[in-house]
């Protein structure tokens, strides 16, 4: 539960502009969150401010260049960091993960565009690989807002520690179902015992409901 810092190195900086709404955007204004953006192409060499080029051995597409990567790289404090590629090849982002990522006080966020990068500069500098699913995507950008955003919740003023810990998922389930008002909507009441006021079998319920659904919809998740 404390601050964090994340620099992004990003063609698509702009891309970000979604993060800054909402609570991250909250926790940012209030300095909990730091989040830099470095805009690759203004570390380009060339006066065409040119980041890509043609893969070596042939294929389709471009390959985001070595040095232009690197320099941007360099340009950041890297103290105390933990280098992330946003990778389809990386581990898979899961809750455990995102919690251990939260330890860390600052993680550089390294996200691809075209068909990758020089594997070269990957080899120099990445720490860890991860991925958020197996899809393909035009970028890297789409996945390291989402390690962003589920990071950004551990930390300080983000949502409080209750909510974590009571959380479904961080005891590996899913969530029970919610109800608010109005009591009966189309001819379909609230169930009984969240109405009881009894918080002990509302507890007992929603653990139970909370295991009901994890079997159905996840199994997987009990494994
Ligand atoms: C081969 C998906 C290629 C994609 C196989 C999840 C996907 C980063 C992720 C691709 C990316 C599969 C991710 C693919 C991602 C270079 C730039 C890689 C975009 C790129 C299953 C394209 N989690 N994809 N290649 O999508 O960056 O983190």
């Amino acid at each position: 539960m404390s601050k964090i810092k994340f620099d992004c190195l990003t063609l698509f900086p702009e891309m970000f502009d979604s993060l800054k709404q909402s609570i991250i955007g909250r926790a940012i204004e209030k300095e909990n969150i730091e989040l830099n953006l470095i805009n690759i192409r203004d570390f380009s060499k060339d006066k065409h401010k040119k980041v890509d080029d043609t893969p070596y051995g042939g294929g389709a597409g471009m390959v985001m260049k070595a040095d232009v990567v690197y320099d941007a790289f360099k340009s950041i404090d890297q103290q105390n960091a933990k280098v992330i590629y946003m990778s389809p090849q990386g581990k898979p982002l899961n809750q455990k993960k995102v919690e251990e990522l939260s330890k860390y006080e600052h993680l550089i966020i390294l996200c691809g565009h075209y068909e990758g990068i020089d594997q070269r500069v990957i080899d120099k500098i990445v720490d860890e690989e991860i991925s958020i699913g197996d899809y393909v995507l035009t970028g890297g950008e789409i996945p390291a807002m989402v390690l962003i955003d589920s990071v950004s919740r551990y930390t300080e003023g983000v949502i409080n520690k209750e909510s974590i810990e009571e959380e479904s998922f961080t005891n590996g389930l899913l969530e029970y179902p919610q109800y608010t008002r109005p009591e009966v909507f189309e001819g379909k009441r609230v169930p009984d015992v969240l109405l009881s006021g009894n918080h002990q079998n509302i507890a007992k319920w929603r653990k139970e409901e909370a295991l009901r659904i994890t079997k159905i919809k996840r199994p997987d998740l009990l494994k």
